[in-house]
């Protein structure tokens, strides 16, 4: 029982009932917050003042949390394994791609339902900065729609009623950084001292310099450098992705509060999944790249224990684009909970690399260093996202077999920019040096070749390549998030190119209109989209049946595969066989199988034609 003074805090301001329901929470986290803001923050003169004001303030949140979203949180809690089922599909877009809007959103429930999606990313969404707003990663109100997407109130209707569809919203929260136009930054500019404190400010360049010696760059094309010389801050801003996205200082505990508070307001508007954009930059450390820093994952880890005391049926998604290595730390462990799903980017990014290579090495590797993980957590697999496919992820497991990893790296790039005969059509990403690697754009048909096909043949091949990057995210053993356009083979766009605030940015090319045609002839198998559209949901249709397909079920790398294949075992009963190369391969099967997309039976020696993927059950 949580006697101490910061719980009582909380317990305060809640109504007799509520405290009943949040005392063996509180009992169970509230010592585990503590310790981790301890940690943080614990060095401040006032804070035990300040963590009694914080849990104050959870308590308010918690008295506001609408019934119906505290029933969800009850069952959840009771069910804490809900999202790991092989029933989970997530899909992902932009709400004015889209749906023109929020409402147009709610207005394709039905289609969403139709592909048996039961979680919904929208990309930002919230009021972004005037202007150039990296796609609405730069917010400037966080307890406000995007105006030209809708208001509260439709956001409100919207989780209403994806909830009643049993549709999860996820929503992006933009937690490292906010626009120069926020709040805080206007108020810093006009010399408040303490929203000058929710960042890093610099007076000259000594320390920036400092600090630069040891950083990456994201965008080193477009915005180079992680400070940004603002007069009226008399200084330098710290800035790790455009010179506009202030990055928060996560040292200073009023802004780890006021983001605590900010996160559950959103979630008390229905957003059930939180997907925590940049997770890996939180907090700076001077002689590192400051990413993955240990004090980054304490704050994921406090975030936790507060969703876990107030709203437990909210799940945290860590978006951390870093080395498989560094993946773990955001799944946490069973007594050091952090986020519950984890984009698994290697995994992605070594699917692509597969293909360009037409062997399997950088992807088997990326699967043997990928730990088993603590219960109720899960990878999120894609085949693509509005990002570009990073490489730089794959270093380690590029240099494994001794080849060099940035040379090796650079010639996917190339690949992917369809030099040297590639059938694909993407395009280089912020990088001009032929020997860097950095990432690569295009919609993923276009990137298989379907752009670029001319005849049945090449068509056939190019479907088969993504059909088979689909099959790897669909079988893993993961929560599959597909990425709008790719269900219906949607190609690059390149009227971004005629947008002067996009031009310099190519992660456009695979951020299109949805295209109204090609979903109105998803039905027709004569068309690309059409195939595509009834292959992909075909497999989404088997995934849902089988048990060993679910992302807590066991995975088994089969090392006796040929280079050009990846053999996968799901427990004892569930085989996946993926051919990523232009040649047969063919692999001895362990006894009697049933191909669960065509009903034959197979057994012995079962030869894969190009790019072909067999999904077997046992018997
Ligand atoms: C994230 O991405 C978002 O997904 C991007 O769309 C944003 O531009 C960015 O944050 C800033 O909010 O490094 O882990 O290389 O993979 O910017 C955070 C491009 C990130 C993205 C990278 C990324």
């Amino acid at each position: 029982m949580p006697s101490n003074v910061t719980s009582s805090r909380m317990l305060a301001v809640l109504p007799d009932q509520l405290r009943l329901q949040a005392l063996p929470r509180l009992a169970a986290y509230e010592p585990v917050l503590r310790r981790l803001l301890a940690g943080l923050y614990g060095g401040q003169p006032d804070f035990d003042a300040w963590l009694g004001d914080l849990m104050a303030s959870l308590g308010e949140l918690y008295a506001a949390r609408p019934a119906a979203l505290r029933a969800l949180d009850e069952q959840r809690a009771a069910q804490p394994e809900w999202f790991l089922s092989q029933r989970m599909l997530g899909y992902c877009a932009y709400v004015q791609n889209f749906g023109g809007d929020l409402n147009g959103v709610a207005e394709r429930i039905p289609y969403l339902q139709e592909m048996g999606v039961s979680y919904l990313h929208l990309l930002p969404f919230l009021r972004a900065r005037q202007g150039e707003n990296d796609g609405g990663f730069a917010v400037s109100n966080f307890d406000e729609v995007e105006p030209a997407l809708g208001t509260n109130a439709d956001l409100l209707a919207l989780t209403t009623q994806l909830r009643e569809a049993g549709i999860s919203l996820c929503s992006d929260f933009i937690l490292n950084h906010v626009a120069d136009d926020h709040a805080w930054a206007v108020a810093a500019k006009a010399g408040d001292e303490q929203a000058r404190a929710m960042f890093l400010v610099y007076p000259d360049r000594e320390m920036p310099d400092r600090y630069e010696r040891t950083l990456g760059q994201v965008f080193p094309q477009v915005a180079p450098g992680n400070f940004v010389p603002v007069e009226e801050m008399g200084g330098w801003v710290w800035s790790t992705f455009y010179p506009y996205q202030w990055d928060l200082n996560y040292a200073n505990p009023a802004v780890f509060a006021a983001m605590a508070a900010t996160l559950l307001r959103l979630a008390n508007r229905g957003i059930e999944v939180f997907r925590l954009d940049s997770t890996a930059f939180l907090w700076k450390r001077e002689g590192t790249n400051s990413m993955n820093q240990p004090e980054a994952h304490q704050i994921l880890q406090a975030l936790r224990a507060i969703v876990d005391i107030v709203a437990p049926g909210v799940l945290l998604k860590a978006e951390a684009i870093v080395p498989t290595r560094e993946l773990p730390a955001y799944l946490g462990s069973a007594d050091a909970r952090e986020c519950h799903i984890a984009y698994h980017s290697s995994l992605m990014a070594a699917g692509w690399l597969a293909l360009s290579e037409q062997g399997t090495g950088v992807l088997r590797e990326v699967i043997r260093n990928t730990p088993g993980l603590p219960p109720a957590a899960t990878w999120l697999s894609y085949v693509r996202c509005h990002d570009d496919i990073g490489w730089n992820v794959l270093r380690a497991e590029a240099a494994a077999d001794g080849q060099e990893p940035n040379a090796r790296l650079a010639r996917a790039a190339r690949f992917f920019a369809g030099a040297d005969g590639s059938y694909a059509a993407g395009a280089a990403f912020q990088s001009t040096d032929p020997n860097a690697a950095h990432g690569s754009n295009g919609m993923a048909a276009s990137l298989v070749g379907l752009q670029t096909a001319v005849s049945d043949e090449a068509r056939e091949l190019a479907m088969r390549r993504l059909l088979l990057l689909h099959g790897l995210a669909l079988s893993f053993g993961a929560l599959p998030v597909l990425y709008m356009g790719d269900e219906l083979a949607m190609e690059n766009d390149y009227t971004y190119l005629h947008r002067p605030q996009h031009a310099m940015d190519s992660r456009w090319l695979q951020r299109p209109q949805f295209d109204r045609a090609r979903w109105k002839g998803r039905d027709y198998a004569g068309t690309s989209a059409g195939r595509m559209y009834q292959s992909l949901i075909r497999l989404v249709r088997v995934r849902r049946q089988h048990d060993e397909l679910a992302a807590s079920a066991p995975r088994t790398l089969l090392e006796d595969a040929p280079d050009g294949m990846l053999a996968l075992a799901r427990g004892e009963r569930f085989l996946t066989l993926m051919n990523f190369s232009g040649q047969p391969q063919t692999y001895a099967l362990p006894g009697r199988w049933t191909d669960c997309l065509d009903g034959s039976i197979l057994e012995g020696a079962l030869t894969l034609a190009p790019y072909t993927m067999h999904w077997l059950e046992r018997g």
